[in-house]
């Protein structure tokens, strides 16, 4: 019988070409909203594949009804939405999309950085909406980036990218990580310091690490309360690592002087939110690996998973 492949989020049709010469493809086809969890618990129910995006909860209840499931290929290079020890119980194959997107979002992470310390959106805002009436010397005054101290909280593929992009602004780059890094020592000049005293020393502080049980609300008032005055926060990895409240009250405060988030702890953010009210915050709406050429790799590469798996081969890029 014909493998059934249910995708939960309207993909090219060029993408899924290769899949349907071969397989009973089925896609959730709506672009404006996601698929409703019940009916991604129907549709999975007789499935042997499932490519999925972070925005859908991969929990213990939805791998059990899929219990034809081989493998579900989720197009991100994070795992957080995903149960993976059921799915290690359950026997079910799970890929992720790394390396692919490790440049794009090391790119978006610098943009934000920049975009943040030099006030970039602010001072779109203030031409587009014809403000731009005279000079003055600080007008839109920001913060240089050129020669200043970056701490990267997660020195992972994207971190050391990140890294190399700062070597380029002749920064001094410090790091926090689980395990030392030494490639990142050596060939970039990253200095390895614990916590709080990237915290304290780091004049932008860029986070690009996994959510995990540990990372989890990392950056409460207490860790922005050891950061410089002055000092820039990026975050491009997930919304939960940091305590929005307690960034609000830093920003709010003056304890530090801005925020680039590409990342929120509910996504998509409540345009009410707090901190969108903020001048000295950038957002953006999680596009860290949005372009076209890189998510048209990622879409590429779940398909190769999904390919691989359902013919008895090896997934290209399992999690575990
Ligand atoms: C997602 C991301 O891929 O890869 C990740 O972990 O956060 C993004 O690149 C994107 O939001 C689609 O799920």
């Amino acid at each position: 019988m014909t493998q059934r492949i249910f995708i939960s989020r309207k993909l090219p049709d060029e993408v899924i070409a290769p899949l349907k010469e071969n397989y009973d493809v089925k896609m959730w086809d709506k672009e404006d909203r996601p698929i409703p969890y019940e009916e991604l618990v129907k549709e999975v129910k007789d499935a042997d594949a499932l490519l999925t995006t972070l925005s859908e909860n991969v929990n213990k209840e939805l791998l059990t009804a899929g219990n034809k499931l081989k493998i579900v290929a989720n197009m991100a290079v994070g795992y957080d939405n995903v149960d993976i020890s059921s799915a290690k119980d359950l026997g079910i194959t799970i890929t992720n999309t790394p390396d692919v997107l490790t440049e794009s979002t090391a790119d978006l992470a610098f943009a934000l950085l920049l975009a943040t310390a030099r006030r970039m959106i602010e001072a779109s805002e203030y031409v587009k909406n014809g403000d731009w009436k005279s000079w003055s010397p600080l007008l839109l005054a920001g913060h240089d980036v050129h020669r200043k101290t970056i701490g990267i909280v997660g020195m992972g593929s994207i971190g050391k990218v990140v890294a190399k992009r700062a070597t380029g602004f002749d920064m001094n780059i410090l790091y926090y990580n689980r395990s030392r890094k030494q490639d990142a020592e050596d060939e970039l000049g990253a200095k390895y310091v614990d916590f709080d005293e990237l915290l304290a020393q780091s004049d932008f502080i860029v986070c690009l690490t996994p959510l995990t049980e540990e990372t989890k609300d990392m950056f409460t008032r207490e860790a922005f309360k050891k950061m410089k005055q002055t000092a820039v926060f990026v975050n491009a990895s997930r919304g939960p690592v940091v305590n929005e409240k307690d960034l609000y009250d830093a920003l709010v405060s003056g304890e530090i002087a801005g925020a680039g988030l590409d990342v929120f702890v509910n996504e998509p953010i409540d345009a009410d939110h707090p901190l969108l009210k903020l001048k000295q915050v950038v957002a953006m709406p999680h596009i860290g690996s949005a372009t076209g050429e890189t998510r048209n790799k990622m879409m590429k590469l779940c398909v190769e998973n999904i390919e691989a798996v359902l013919s008895n081969k090896k997934a290209i890029t399992p999690v575990f």
